[in-house]
């Protein structure tokens, strides 16, 4: 495997814009340029391109609140305004198209914040942080933070519990996001915004869970996590067993799908990144999430709880 560029001071430029570092890309707004045209970038997956009043709509854009579900999107959407005490469009309408992903742009007045679904696993992940990112660029959004607010399956804490990513690995238990490029294995490291993880945590209060923790991001919630309750599992309780434990004595506190890729690409890019994940269940104890939907959607409600207390903080302090 190929070394990655060393993980970057997680923070963009001095003008806090979302530097586009692609030379491809800014040869052929030049070549556009020179011929008088202007080159139009499309964010398919998204259903925008450059060509729209990306400034408009989303140059005042401070935080991008991620997570896997549309459901929960919406349900981050609707937090942004109640805890902003703004009012929400009756209803919240998607930004965009929703086929992939479904993006909510909250507009609070002075800024706002985009809650988007980014689907299972680090490849549909990949994806969306390429465009999002792309899409802040072109916005000309500032000091602009990327956090994911997911589930997990916890190591040794409750169910319940948020965690709170100071770096990921991967399911080789490695702090590298992998990713094949041009037939070669690259390695990036994973590592997210100490900082930031330390003021979201500071948020917790009394009345929620809250650890700093390591996160594990494997490509497979079943075998890849070590279960035994999959379609197959070609290895021993024990051996499932000595992993976690193997996992956990290296400070692993969570498994999810989308850690490692999330740390090292928003990292690689210069956006300062979290990733809070409320854990479903606690995997010393068991495989299957057996929670009733109410205690579920309260675990989840915890981790979106702690992130809009830390959004407001900051937005108020602005
Ligand atoms: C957490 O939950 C999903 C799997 O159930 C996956 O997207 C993840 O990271
Ligand atoms: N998401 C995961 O990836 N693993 C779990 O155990 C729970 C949620």
């Amino acid at each position: 495997a190929e070394s990655g560029s060393p993980v970057k001071k997680a923070k963009v430029g001095s003008d806090g814009l979302v530097a586009l570092n692609n030379r491809h890309l800014v040869a052929k707004q030049e070549e556009a340029a020179a011929r008088g045209e202007v080159f139009v970038d499309h964010l398919y997956h998204l259903g925008l391109d450059s060509s729209m009043p990306l400034q408009e709509q989303f140059g005042k854009t401070r935080f991008v609140v991620m997570g896997g579900s549309p459901v929960r999107a919406l349900d981050v959407a609707q937090l942004v305004y109640q805890f902003m005490g703004v009012a929400a469009p009756q209803p919240i309408e998607p930004f965009g198209k929703t086929e992939r992903y479904s993006m909510y742009n909250c507009q609070l007045g002075e800024v706002n914040v985009l809650s988007i679904s980014h689907g299972m696993g680090q490849p549909s992940l990949s994806i969306c942080l390429h465009e999002m990112a792309k899409l802040m660029h072109y916005a000309k959004a500032r000091n602009v933070a990327f956090i994911r607010v997911g589930t997990s399956g916890g190591v040794g804490v409750a169910p319940g519990t948020c965690v709170v990513a100071k770096s990921a690995v991967s399911g080789l238990l490695e702090p590298f996001y992998s990713l094949d490029i041009l037939g070669k294995t690259h390695q990036f490291p994973a590592n997210f915004d100490s900082q930031l993880a330390d003021d979201i945590l500071a948020c917790a209060g009394d009345d929620i869970a809250a650890v700093a923790g390591i996160t594990c991001g494997t490509d497979c919630f079943y075998e890849g996590q070590g279960r035994l309750d999959g379609m197959v599992a070609d290895y021993s309780r024990d051996d499932k067993l000595a992993f976690l434990q193997k996992a956990h004595e290296a400070g692993v506190t969570n498994f999810e799908m989308e850690s490692t890729c999330l740390a090292a690409q928003t990292s690689r890019w210069g956006i300062s990144a979290a990733l809070v994940c409320t854990t479903l269940l606690n995997r010393l104890d068991g495989d299957q999430v057996t929670s009733t939907p109410e205690q579920l959607k309260q675990f989840s409600l915890n981790a979106q709880t702690l992130v809009l207390r830390y959004i407001k903080k900051q937005l108020i302090a602005e």
